[in-house]
């Protein structure tokens, strides 16, 4: 069987609240639905999600990506053969990984559509049908973070947090993060996440306090180059550093493994460039006995299920996920939803991600008509 077809859509998803990171405050978010039809007319879904500045792609470019260069690089060849894919597209264009991994990941759930599986058959099958899911609290207040937290425990729909931090001056930033474990107690454990904004002296002061007051994880608090710096923090602390942004491809990987820069690893299918390349960064982390987070970059239903079928493959997982992208956003573009209950994401069943496009909902999100690369 060979691809067809090759289809983008750039779309535009409203938040249901503000959404405040240390580099963006998010009020709608942009992503890429990637639609591969093989010549029988079966398709798969993939999907790229951007925030803006965590890193240096554009929706707008992705697409372009995908449009001018890897859609013709890949159509006629085999939709299951993924690694012989992976290195079709690396010949095409150097990096570009979100483009390539929402084509991956399109395949992915083409071939296991075709097969009448879960995608996470083709990735030694799922260890387990629930991810615990944590939510972010982007309020930037305290406040406002601690009533939303206390609903959500309320709800059980989560035990876990993450502070958004980096944004703020530093003192402030902690004592937030800080008053928003004291007020959960042990009803639930607490993240932090500083997206890079702090230098070494600032992260060492700052993160002195954040293991008082019991959070249980500081991610990204140092530039992404700066891996001799995250590397004399995670020896300094017992609280776990953990590595985001620094962890690009499977060589970034390695090298944090290998000199231990980081106690943890949060990995993400398109920041990772796939989900072979994720599977791969996941092995290394294994092998090195670091702990795994299942990250987001706020993908709608059809990243968070392709997500969560990769992310139930991995053993490591031992902060759960943070798929909670489909619970920021006022509506959706999918049939199915992902479900969400007693603090877990239900694993999708599939057969592929187990998601399909409402028709209605994508035209009225879309920004522009499909694009649509044919042989
Ligand atoms: C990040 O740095 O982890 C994921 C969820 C969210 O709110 O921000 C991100 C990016
Ligand atoms: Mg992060």
């Amino acid at each position: 069987m060979r691809i067809a077809s090759i289809e983008t859509v750039v779309f535009d998803l409203p938040t249901i609240r503000p959404h405040k990171l240390a580099m963006a405050t998010i009020n709608q978010q942009s992503l890429v639905l990637v639609r591969v039809r093989d010549e029988e007319g079966h398709e798969g879904l993939g999907e790229a999600s951007v925030i803006p500045h965590y890193g240096a792609e554009t929706i707008e470019a992705i697409q372009l990506v995908i449009d001018r260069y890897l859609a013709p690089a890949l159509i006629g060849r085999d939709p299951a053969a993924f690694e012989a894919l992976v290195a079709a597209m690396d010949v095409t264009i150097k990096d570009n990984g979100y483009a390539k991994a929402a084509i991956e990941m399109a395949c992915v759930d083409l071939a296991a559509r075709r097969l009448g599986v879960p995608a996470s058959a083709l990735f030694g099958a799922a260890v387990r049908d629930t991810l615990p899911i944590l939510l972010v609290l982007g309020g930037g207040e305290a406040d406002a973070d601690c009533a939303l937290a206390d609903e959500m425990l309320d709800k059980r729909l989560h035990n876990r947090f993450l502070v958004k931090i980096g944004k703020a001056e530093p003192d402030s930033d902690v004592a937030r993060a800080i008053a928003v474990k004291a007020h959960v107690g042990d009803r639930a454990i607490v993240h932090v996440d500083v997206n890079q904004s702090w230098d070494e002296s600032t992260a060492t002061r700052g993160i002195a306090r954040l293991e008082d007051g019991g959070i249980a994880v500081v991610e990204q608090p140092l530039p992404r180059a700066d891996i001799d710096g995250m590397r004399r923090l995670s020896e300094r602390f017992a609280v776990p550093i953990m590595a985001d942004e620094a962890i690009e491809t499977v060589e970034d990987a390695l090298a944090y493994a290998r000199v231990r820069a980081a106690d943890a690893f949060s990995i993400k299918l398109t920041k990772q460039g796939g989900l072979l390349r994720t599977r791969k960064v996941a092995s290394i982390a294994e092998a090195a006995g670091l702990t795994l987070f299942g990250g987001t970059m706020l993908e709608s239903g059809v990243g968070t299920a392709a997500s969560a079928q990769l992310f139930s493959t991995v053993r490591a997982l031992h902060w759960g996920c943070q798929l909670f992208g489909p619970l920021l956003f006022a509506d959706t573009i999918t049939v199915e939803q992902p479900v969400y209950r007693d603090f877990e994401l239900q694993v999708p069943a599939g057969p592929g991600f187990g998601m399909s496009i409402d028709e209605d909902k994508l035209a009225f999100y879309a920004r522009d008509r499909p694009r649509t690369s044919i042989r």
